[in-house]
């Protein structure tokens, strides 16, 4: 609340733009009306329900239209998760501590998504313009990310403080934004703005990249943080957990870099970038794995170049390649090699089958 009076009035006295008291879509004004509505416990419960279908309130409205949007799979895997690890309902009490933590993963992915979008130049996410073009936000947008990013520790200081794993918690949130931008260097840096190498590509890159910059804060970090929660987190069941999570965040990644080109923006609220962003995209690697020495060259004159004409020759080979088949097919193998390993998994550590199903089931054959 004491942040929030100072935002208030910063924005008077500095005469800031008044979009940070009124847009609905600041993830600043976000950020506050989290500080401003915590007290009250169910302002968490009640913005997570809303993605299920229930009604919300216009106090939760707010919330939904500023910081969400999204599909909220990352944040409401941590009550998913709890609840399956306990085999029972939540209380209000633990519903509230595994909502809150649910709602600092998708602060970090509001961190992300803010930076990574100035970083590829995309024009939408979540159906609107990215954070960065929006009327009065511009450079600002990256300070913006940066208080996304403290958010998560205020709230983490605010209600864990006393819980006997916060340092065990702050540590992984630390070691997971690490990872994240490793995964993000990685990704940039293969993809340089004014050099293309198709030589730089490879899959062994491509999984490195993609289960850096989105494995382990997507997948491992929801249910390392539900174990934390409930006190059991020992070194083995998070191997346990990372083993299978990971694996599975990588398919997760593929299915983003196919969406790119293949998913409708009206379904992925976004615009794809990969081709003119010269990414080492699953698409372009696989494109690579198989291209005759014709198809090859139509890569090397068209991939990378910041024009839609360009774009559009990489397209048509795609669809010339069947990379769309060729896609499935890997979906199919993957889903089928998860699916034996979750069944391997060993339930005396404390993990249980169904918190990996139920993470797998939200992602197979997505479209969004
Ligand atoms: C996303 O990679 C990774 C992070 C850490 C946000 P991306 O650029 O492919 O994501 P998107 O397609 O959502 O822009
Ligand atoms: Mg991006
Ligand atoms: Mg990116
Ligand atoms: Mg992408």
């Amino acid at each position: 609340p004491k942040l929030e009076e100072d935002l208030l009035s910063w924005v008077k006295q500095y005469n800031l733009p008044q979009q940070y008291l009124e847009c609905s879509c600041s993830a600043t004004v976000a950020f506050f009306s989290i500080v401003k509505h915590y007290p009250s416990p169910f302002i968490f419960p009640l913005t997570l329900d809303f993605h299920h279908g229930l009604e919300s309130n216009n106090e939760s409205q707010s919330l939904e239209e500023n910081t969400v949007g999204g599909k909220c799979n990352r944040g409401m895997s941590v009550p998913d998760s709890v609840s399956l690890l306990l085999k029972r309902a939540l209380t209000e009490e633990e519903y509230f501590q595994a909502a809150a933590l649910g709602w600092m993963i998708e602060l970090l992915q509001a961190f992300f998504l803010v930076s990574d979008d100035i970083m590829d130049s995309s024009i939408t996410r979540r159906g609107k313009p990215c954070w960065y073009r929006q009327e009065g936000v511009g450079m600002v947008a990256i300070n913006d990310a940066f208080m996304l990013e403290s958010a998560i520790y205020t709230l983490l200081k605010k209600h864990f403080r006393s819980h006997p794993s916060y340092v065990d918690m702050m540590e992984l949130f630390h070691e997971v934004t690490l990872q994240t931008e490793l995964g993000q260097l990685c990704d940039l840096l293969t993809a340089p703005e004014d050099v293309v190498n198709l030589d730089n590509f490879s899959l062994e890159k491509h999984s490195f990249i993609v289960i850096y910059k989105t494995a382990y804060y997507s997948f491992y970090l929801p249910v390392a943080l539900a174990l934390q929660m409930l006190n059991v987190a020992t070194p083995k069941n998070l191997k346990q957990a990372e083993d299978i999570l990971i694996p599975m965040g990588e398919y997760f990644q593929i299915q983003d870099d196919y969406l790119d080109n293949f998913g409708l923006p009206e379904h992925i609220g976004k615009i794809g970038t990969d081709i003119m962003d010269n990414k080492c995209s699953w698409l372009v690697n696989t494109a690579l794995k198989i291209a005759t020495p014709e198809q090859r060259k139509v890569l090397e004159d068209h991939y990378g170049r910041k024009d839609k004409a360009h774009e559009a020759e990489i397209k048509k080979l795609y669809n010339e390649m069947k990379l769309e088949q060729l896609y499935q097919e890997y979906e199919e193998k993957t889903v089928s090699e998860l699916k034996t390993k979750i069944n391997q998994i060993d339930e005396s550590e404390g993990l249980k089958k169904e918190v990996f199903e139920a993470f797998l089931s939200k992602i197979y054959k997505r479209s969004k």
